[in-house]
């Protein structure tokens, strides 16, 4: 069966993020037809966009996977409903994990429910610099080595935490 790599985003801002994001990568693990090869450590960063809101926990993880681009965004949006909710009381409350797929291969889709590569990652740190510590060779669609980008990018409170393994 055909396999792509494929690289994954995930951020959590509420509740036990850390947990959250651990939790995202064992839930990925759990995909069918798909391994996990490679997860980068997880990063705290600084809000972008409204500043009233706690900081992030970031990470990147790249899979192997014979799953679609739809099939495999299907999966993530089930994870992000099962892991990504807290309980208060009875109800459940807002989702607070986001799994994004960030690359597919070398594919360029755009659809209306799916764009790849993800359209915000080349502006944020939070994403480029975990897929750096995990894909330091990686060179960008538009031809630049991600070790350029990120030699030159502005950190913004973006810090290592621990690895995830
Ligand atoms: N969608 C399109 N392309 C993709 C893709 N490549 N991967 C669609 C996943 N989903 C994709 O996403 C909305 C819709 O995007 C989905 O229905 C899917 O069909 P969502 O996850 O439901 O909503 P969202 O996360 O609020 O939107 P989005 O656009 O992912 O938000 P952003 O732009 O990612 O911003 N600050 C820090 N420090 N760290 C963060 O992680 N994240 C955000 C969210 C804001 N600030 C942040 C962070
Ligand atoms: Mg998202």
């Amino acid at each position: 069966m055909h396999k792509e790599h494929v690289y994954i985003g995930v951020g959590s801002n509420l509740g036990d993020s850390q947990g959250k994001a651990q939790r995202a990568f064992d839930a990925i693990r759990q995909i069918e037809d798909t391994r996990v090869l490679k997860t980068s450590s997880l990063y705290s960063s600084k809000p972008m966009g409204p500043q009233d809101q706690p900081d992030y926990i970031n990470a990147v993880c790249l899979i192997e996977t014979s799953l679609k681009p739809h099939g495999l965004l299907k999966q993530l949006q089930r994870i992000e409903l099962e892991e990504g909710r807290e309980r208060k009381g009875e109800r459940w409350g807002p989702r607070t994990l986001d799994l994004d797929i960030l690359l597919y291969g070398s594919e360029t889709i755009d659809t209306a429910d799916l764009i790849i590569p993800h359209y915000g990652m080349a502006e944020r740190e939070f994403v480029m610099v975990p897929l750096f510590e995990i894909a330091p060779n990686m060179v960008m669609h538009d031809g630049k080595p991600i070790s350029a980008w990120v030699a030159n990018c502005s950190l913004d409170g973006l810090r290592r935490l621990r690895s995830s393994n």
